[in-house]
């Protein structure tokens, strides 16, 4: 039989202040995703990983979007609430429209919000 046993750590008595405490009450913040990590978003049931923001849209010193590069437009994917999910999609097109969608939070559509053109 073992012969080298190794006895358990032995940790002090719990304090009668967390007799029936639930470590897990009120908060569900271990299921999200890390507000300084990866951006992503969900579309037809599939979650897209975009990778970690790299604009600073609204200017408060927090990367919130992803700028992408595609053939003759630039897309914007934005976390309004810095908790991670993207909910603002901008795709602005080389020929100067513009169009904007955010997601419907109670039915996960995109809405297209704004539409238009830069001059
Ligand atoms: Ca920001
Ligand atoms: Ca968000």
């Amino acid at each position: 039989m073992d012969d080298h046993i190794v006895e358990p750590a032995r940790w002090p008595e719990p304090e009668p202040w967390s007799d029936g405490w639930e470590g897990g009450a009120g908060g569900d913040s271990s299921t999200d995703p890390d507000p300084s990590a990866n951006l992503w978003m969900v579309e037809n049931d599939r979650i897209w990983d975009l990778g970690p923001p790299d604009l600073d849209t609204d200017a408060d010193g927090m990367a919130d979007s992803i700028t992408r590069v595609g053939p003759g437009r630039l897309t914007v994917f934005s976390d309004v609430d810095r908790d991670g999910e993207v909910e603002e999609i901008t795709e602005l097109r080389s020929d100067g429209a513009v169009e904007q969608r955010r997601l419907d939070p109670s039915t996960g559509d995109w809405v297209i919000s704004t539409a238009g053109r830069v001059d």
